[in-house]
């Protein structure tokens, strides 16, 4: 760590050996051009990990965290769709499955990758622009020079993403994105997708074909099942047939949500593109992304909003129906600040109830199928706590954004820089020396 990019407040000692720790295995997963979320388990690039792990950047090392957000924007398809993987071609096709060979992407872009995926992650990177450009300042008259730069480069890129979720991916026709993809959500076995998942084929036979890569890596315990796989990978087969289009993909395409989470970050990212806007001085542009920020909130209120239950919900576009699970993505929609009095205050019943808790889980606690090992049916991410942190301080609840913080910090800092954590015991599960755990412990310090 550079002496100058510690935090300006004075740390405890348990502060110093977390920040220390995050640094290293944020120098650790980095390959050259880009970050690993892992290095066993995710050799390549990750498009939302890219977001998280340049906000931890912004403080040890914004040059990396350009370097990164470009990396993945040079990938980025013509249709505007920012992949949810970039394969790095110093890695095997066997080296992560499904590979670079089985998604038959070309590379698209000026990036020397592997091709990628055809499928996306939640547009959370705005938000990270955003978020490295506040702190460039801090280091120095060539770091925010540097930063203003990068913003000019990423904006139309930025909004090209933004118009593609909004355009081609509105297959509800509501205002809000669908994902066709449990992995686009980037909670991939949450249970909110059981019910839409339920009406796709399970073929297991395709697992004897492929093999999974994550099992040898991983607690087959702490992962997603073969059915689930299965279905995953059968729907990459279908939406592959057709050329990665989404032209009249609900006639031939088993699954679409509309994911409470994935369009909270779609809103978000409305916002942030309105200040980078401001600082480039296209003040029209901000005055369209904050409007265009409101109809996504609005559209999530009207469709996502279960008053039964009190909480957001995802929606399968195919039947209409809103999922009976309670899943933390249903509590992201807390971040965006024109959400109203009374959805904010169910919100924060739920968060607050039993089923959920601080630190909140990816799944209801009482729920008969509540997992405490598996992946997100239950176990707490650091991830999923960091945006609700956000959605808790855009409302100016500032003790309980201060509570959730220390017990994030208190987490990491007790069982070390894992993927994600047993809900009840906080042992760390999956992945060790994760990026996006240590970058946002990084900010959670700061
Ligand atoms: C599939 C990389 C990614 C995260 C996702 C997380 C997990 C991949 C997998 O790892 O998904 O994309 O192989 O399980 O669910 O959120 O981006 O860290």
């Amino acid at each position: 760590m550079h002496p100058d990019h510690a935090p300006t407040a004075p740390m405890t000692e348990m502060s110093a050996e977390l920040w220390n720790s995050a640094a290293s295995v944020l120098e650790t997963n980095w390959a050259g051009d880009h970050m690993v979320p892992s290095r066993r388990l995710y050799p390549h690039q990750w498009s939302w990990d890219t977001a998280f792990i340049a906000v931890g950047l912004a403080y040890v090392n914004p040059t990396r965290a350009w370097r990164d957000l470009r990396s993945l924007f040079e990938a980025q398809w013509p249709d505007g769709r920012v992949p949810h993987i970039v394969f790095d071609p110093a890695m095997a096709e066997a080296d992560y499955f499904p590979g670079p060979a089985f998604w038959g992407v070309p590379s698209y872009g000026s990036r020397p990758a592997h091709g990628s995926t055809g499928i996306v992650q939640p547009p959370l990177h705005a938000v990270a622009a955003w978020e490295v450009y506040r702190r460039a300042a801090a280091h120095g008259a060539a770091s925010a020079q540097q930063a203003r730069a990068e913003l000019e480069w990423l904006y139309p890129r930025l909004v090209a993403q933004q118009d593609y979720l909004t355009g081609q991916r509105d297959l509800g026709g509501g205002g809000l994105a669908s994902i066709v993809h449990p992995w686009e959500s980037g909670l991939d076995n949450s249970p909110a997708w059981d019910a839409a998942l339920a009406n796709v084929p399970a073929d297991l036979s395709l697992l004897s074909v492929y093999r999974r890569r994550d099992l040898a890596v991983s607690h087959a315990a702490h992962r997603p099942t073969d059915t689930d796989y299965a279905r995953y990978v059968g729907l990459v087969i279908s939406y592959r047939a057709g050329d990665y289009s989404d032209t009249g993909l609900l006639e031939r395409h088993a699954f679409a949500v509309e994911c409470p989470s994935f369009n909270a970050i779609l809103g978000a990212a409305e916002l942030a593109l309105a200040q980078i806007a401001g600082v480039l001085g296209l003040g029209g542009k901000a005055d369209t992304h904050r409007e265009r920020a409101q109809h996504i909130t609005s559209a999530i209120v009207a469709r996502l909003w279960n008053p039964e239950t009190g909480m957001f919900h995802a929606r399968d576009v195919r039947t209409g129906r809103l999922t009976a699970a309670r899943c933390v993505s249903g509590l992201v929609p807390l971040m965006l600040p024109d959400l109203p009095a009374e959805r904010v205050a169910g919100v924060l019943d739920a968060m607050r109830s039993e089923r959920f808790g601080t630190p909140v889980p990816s799944y209801d606690r009482t729920a008969a199928d509540f997992d405490t090992m598996r992946y997100w049916r239950g176990p707490v991410w650091i991830n999923a706590n960091w945006l609700l942190r956000r959605g808790l301080m855009v409302h100016g609840l500032r003790d309980e954004a201060e509570d959730l913080r220390a017990a994030m910090v208190r987490l990491v800092h007790r069982n070390g820089h894992f993927e994600y954590f047993h809900p009840e015991t906080g042992e760390g599960l999956g992945a060790p020396s994760f990026s996006w755990t240590a970058a946002l412990a990084l900010d959670l310090l700061a």
